[in-house]
């Protein structure tokens, strides 16, 4: 079988995802891939490679490879290596980035550059598929059209080995192949869709609910008390390469669950996961603020989970009780919910690598992986809409299923599904008559991940302790008939802090004084870099509108003990730029930031708020965080072009640290009296030396 490289450099899956289905659809079209994440470098090695590869890169921030590819950028990048280093090396680069950032498709951009100035050679053209408008309308005729291109590329290289009467794989860069073009796709459709529109929803409310963030996550409703009570078993890492489920060959079988201590022994944890306490939780906005921010103390000491200021980690979430129930109730699974699903396969065709999910332990009750396994609230591709309308009985319903995920039907797939941040629930009900049965879910619904966030705390200053802040997310569903859901996280996470933030009397008293605290679970994530400098004396600034203030409290914490610690020490200065909406009900730590200020840790606060008509002296007319940094241009200037500072974005990525980042360039550009395009080389350099670094999210 012809054989190529697959790698994928992923933030949040939709790389991966996309990788695998390349994967799986390889064999129906006679190759086989080598799936491999691209931070698996011990698995591949591009420099002996013979086989073609295929890259699938996605973006973070505002325009970064994702952290995967940290270490493989940096290695392309070393400036020893010769031109014609990959000279053999022929490859199709699929990017993903969204066009509403400054640096669209960035992160697949630097690798192709590079790749091409390393003698890497294209067999097939370069495709850029974009979030704003969907990946899908770029991604689906670039994985079609790859198929030619490989089939092309094997049957030139063969040509070649047979000519030379060699059988090496490997050709010069002087035999370049044209490359395939993509098939290009038209879009035209005006179809009315079953139930899922809502002509009141404005655009301004869409925007703000499909912010599904670190401090702010997404989606479903309050809970039950159940799930306070639900103990958390640490999850199973989703493997690098599942393999497809083939359903043709699969059955999924319900059998009475074994007990549940078994079932949880089987979910078996690569990242340590800590079983924490909640020490305390706060309301840091008042109740007439538009958003309620939660701070959440953990108590660590018992564990060995430690931090440093700046760092985020991940909290292990379930969905939605009432959610799952009624899912089940849906699907028609109640009576079933506590069976347990094993995976059978058929004897006749027993086939290899037929396996269920590895992110779907086998042994464990159907309602527990509905729980803590599977993303239910998860936007469905059009795959698994594919999927349900074999399962659709009325011919309208089916039909509208099938145009939803035809191409014609992209851009009503665009508003009705992933604008309206649909979830299988909602297509359930809007398609009455879809019965899926169970495996078409485990087949097609993803893992469940855990939600990131910063710490906003130092554990100089907390010691045992670790703060987290973050808002709720409400919002109303558009497909659901005005259903008010949660984020899925964050909604939880209320929850859980509920009986801390409003103890109930009579069962403090019951419990002989204390109610027990409840508990999370935690894991470390593995790619922090958002530290304060090694060198103190370095100055900073900070940008942190809303939650992205969290990290900041951390740093803010952090240097007054150092500062007590070495009364004699050089400290740089510490600006910090914060915005919210209203003074007197959104401005977080506002007691905290004056501590530090009035001690002069923080040297220069510049607060803006975005809703408050301004008055008097003490705030300048600003809106938000940009309009004050630019305000403070020639300061700003200074500290980054001539005194080694460094500045610090946290926060929203789409809206906020696009527009810090033009105030930047446009700063520098005033400052250092150059042209833009040198402003935003100087800004890239800064990146490079780690003094411009951004923690954000979309
Ligand atoms: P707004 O919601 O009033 O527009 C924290 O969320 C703060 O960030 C709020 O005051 C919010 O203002 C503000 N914000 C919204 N969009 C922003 C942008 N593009 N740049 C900076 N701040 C922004």
């Amino acid at each position: 079988m012809r054989r190529f490289l697959l790698l994928y450099a992923t933030q949040k899956g939709q790389a991966k995802a996309i990788a695998e289905e390349i994967c799986e659809k390889a064999f129906a079209h006679g190759f086989s891939a080598d799936l491999h994440c691209i931070s698996e470098s011990d698995k591949y090695d591009l420099k002996t490679e013979t086989a073609p590869l295929v890259v699938v890169v996605s973006t973070t921030g505002t325009g970064d490879p994702p952290d995967t590819a940290r270490k493989f950028v940096k290695a392309i990048q070393d400036k020893a290596l010769p031109g014609d280093f990959f000279a053999h090396l022929h490859y199709g680069l699929l990017g993903l980035g969204d066009s509403e950032y400054t640096y669209f498709c960035n992160g697949g951009k630097i690798i192709d550059k590079r790749l091409q100035e390393l003698g890497a050679q294209h067999f097939y053209d370069t495709g850029h598929a974009d979030d704003c408008v969907g990946l899908e309308l770029v991604v689906e005729p670039w994985i079609d059209g790859l198929w030619a291109a490989l089939t092309k590329h094997f049957m030139a290289s063969r040509g070649k080995e047979e000519r030379n009467g060699a059988l090496k794989m490997a050709s010069n860069a002087s035999q370049r192949m044209d490359p395939v073009k993509p098939e290009l796709l038209h879009i035209e459709s005006q179809v009315e869709l079953l139930r899922l529109d809502d002509p009141g929803r404005k655009d301004s409310e869409v925007r703000e609910q499909s912010t599904v963030n670190r401090n702010q996550s997404s989606a479903p409703p309050a809970e039950s008390e159940s799930s306070l009570t639900h103990s958390i078993p640490p999850l199973s890492q989703a493997s690098l390469n599942i393999p497809a489920l083939p359903p043709e060959y699969l059955q999924v079988h319900l059998q009475e669950a074994l007990g549940q201590e078994e079932s949880q022994a089987s979910v078996t944890s690569v990242d340590p996961t800590f079983q924490v306490p909640i020490s305390k939780a706060v309301q840091l906005t008042t109740d007439d603020a538009v958003r309620t921010t939660l701070l959440v103390e953990l108590d660590i000491s018992k564990t060995d989970f430690s931090y440093q200021p700046g760092d985020a980690f991940n909290v292990i979430c379930p969905n939605s009780d009432s959610e799952v129930q009624n899912l089940l109730q849906r699907l028609q699974l109640t009576d079933r919910r506590e069976h347990c699903v094993l995976l059978k396969i058929k004897a006749d065709t027993q086939k290899k690598g037929a396996a269920l999910p590895q992110h779907i332990p086998e042994g464990c009750s159907l309602q527990f992986i509905l729980t803590w396994c599977l993303e239910i609230r998860a936007v469905p591709k059009k795959a698994l809409l594919r999927a349900l309308a074999d399962y659709t009985s009325d011919g309208p319903e089916k039909r509208r299923l099938q145009e939803l995920c035809s191409r014609q039907g992209a851009a009503d797939y665009n508003r009705f599904v992933r604008d309206a941040r649909a979830s299988l629930s909602d297509l359930l009900l809007a398609f009455p008559s879809c019965q899926p049965p169970l495996r078409l879910l485990l087949e097609h619904l993803p893992k469940l991940q855990p939600r990131p966030y910063s710490c906003a705390s130092s554990n100089l200053t907390h010691p045992g302790k670790l703060h987290f802040i973050f808002n709720i997310v409400e919002f109303l569903s558009n497909t659901t008939m005005e259903v008010l859901r949660k984020g899925v996280c964050t909604g939880w996470l209320a929850t859980v802090v509920a009986s801390i933030l409003h103890p109930d009397p009579r069962v403090s008293h019951a419990e002989g004084g204390k109610a027990p605290a409840p508990e999370i679970s935690i894991s470390p994530r593995t790619t922090n870099f958002f530290h304060l400098p090694s060198d103190p004396s370095a100055p900073i600034i900070m940008v942190g509108p809303g939650t992205g203030i969290a990290p900041f409290i951390g740093f803010l914490q952090h240097r007054e003990k150092l500062q007590e610690q070495h009364p004699d020490g050089h400290f740089g200065a510490m600006w910090l730029f914060f915005g919210c909406r209203h003074k007197d009900r959104d401005y977080l730590f506002r007691e905290e930031l004056r501590h530090f200020h009035q001690r002069g840790i923080l040297t220069h606060l510049k607060v803006s708020f975005s809703r408050d008509a301004p008055v008097g002296e003490e705030e300048a007319p600003v809106k938000y965080v940009q309009d004050n940094i630019w305000l403070h241009s020639k300061q700003v200037a200074k500290l980054l072009l001539h005194e080694h500072g460094c500045i610090y974005v946290c926060g929203d990525a789409k809206n906020m640290a696009k527009d810090v980042n033009d105030t930047l360039v446009e700063i520098i550009s005033k400052e250092a009296g150059i042209e833009k395009l040198e402003a935003m080389k100087t800004l890239a350099t800064l990146k490079e030396e780690k003094r411009y670094l951004q923690d954000i999210w979309s």
